[in-house]
């Protein structure tokens, strides 16, 4: 763990980083009642990359997520109920029940969506970055992406767009080791992702994702100089995926990740690593743990109330917001 920062706010970064655990342990518990129609992503692990990268900035910023994209959603302030209620389908969802967990936008928070289609919302964050250049706004752009991302051509053009136009976008590659099944070293030569990076023109900074203190440390740098029209930046934040691929459950019986354990889980886990340095460093006692945990507990027990108690679309609606009918 590095040192405490006085910058930064641990409490805050921690019930938010509890709020997408919780939310995402209650997306597991209940997937088995076959209510949510759409496949689930976990993060479950990667909890520090996105609230640590989030906590710099501020609302009028915008942030693009993937295919796994519940913590970015949820760390930008996107709205929990609207969440919920996507996954499950209803009308109150975020995109009307349409798209479901892979598909999640909430613009009143800055979080411009959320698109299953690996590297496709990267030309999104460069394209909104150099808006906000042209238009001479201090706002900056983020785009979240895996290691599979980085075999996507498109990610290539795009950083090479925005170091050319010196655009404020910070890319954000959540490096779990794995696409799908597959880990690094069966993809990608072995030499650096960040040094690409840097060979393409951009800002690079490399750290531990499952420290929040590293994380939200090397993000504020990066988020800082781009604002302040130092061009794109490029954060690489190692870090583990808990559970399979897609779905609810742990895959240690697959065999595909030979360090896969609780042991290799829990040594690794984002919260108990802040945890311990609230009970060092901030005195936090049990009281104090169960009393976030309880109120974590309630909201998202709500989303789910809420979610439940809301309709399902209207059939005549389903050809509203398509390109064709
Ligand atoms: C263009 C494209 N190719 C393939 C897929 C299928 N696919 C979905 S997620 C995924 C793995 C992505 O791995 P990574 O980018 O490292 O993210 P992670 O799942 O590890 O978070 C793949 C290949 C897709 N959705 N889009």
């Amino acid at each position: 763990m590095k040192s405490v920062d006085s910058t930064i706010d641990l409490p805050a970064l921690y019930h938010s980083m509890l709020r997408i655990r919780r939310a995402e342990e209650a997306i597991a518990n209940r997937y088995h009642e076959q209510q949510m129609r759409c496949p689930v992503h976990l993060c479950i692990g990667e909890e520090a990359i996105a609230v640590g990268v989030c906590a710099s900035l501020t609302t009028p910023d915008v942030v693009y997520g993937n295919h796994r994209s519940h913590g970015h959603y949820m760390a930008k302030g996107g709205d929990l109920n609207a969440m919920i209620a996507e996954i499950y389908g209803k009308s109150t969802g975020c995109c009307g029940g349409r798209g479901g967990s892979m598909h999640l936008i909430d613009n009143t928070a800055g979080f411009a969506g959320a698109v299953p289609i690996v590297g496709g919302t990267v030309p999104l964050a460069v394209g909104a970055g150099w808006s906000f250049k042209l238009k001479e706004e201090e706002r900056v752009a983020v785009v979240f992406f895996g290691d599979g991302c980085f075999e996507e051509g498109v990610l290539h053009e795009a950083m090479n767009f925005a170091a050319l136009k010196k655009i404020p976008t910070i890319f954000v590659c959540e490096n779990n080791g794995m696409s799908v099944y597959t880990p690094l070293t069966d993809r990608q030569p072995v030499r650096s992702i960040s040094g690409i990076a840097r060979a393409h023109g951009l800002g690079v900074y490399t750290g531990d994702g499952n420290d929040i203190f590293e994380v939200a440390h090397l993000a504020g740098e990066a988020i800082a100089q781009a604002r302040s029209g130092g061009g794109p930046q490029f954060l690489e934040f190692k870090t583990y995926r808990w559970f399979g691929h897609v779905g609810h459950e742990f895959d240690d019986d697959l065999g595909y990740r030979p360090d896969e354990t609780p042991q290799f889980r829990e040594d690794r886990c984002p919260l108990k690593r802040a945890e311990a340095a609230l009970s060092q460093n901030y005195g936090w006692q049990d009281g104090d743990f169960s009393a976030i945990e309880q109120r974590v507990k309630e909201e998202v027990e709500a989303a789910f109330q809420f979610t439940f108690d809301s309709p399902e679309p209207n059939p005549n609606t389903s050809g509203d917001h398509t390109y064709a009918e």
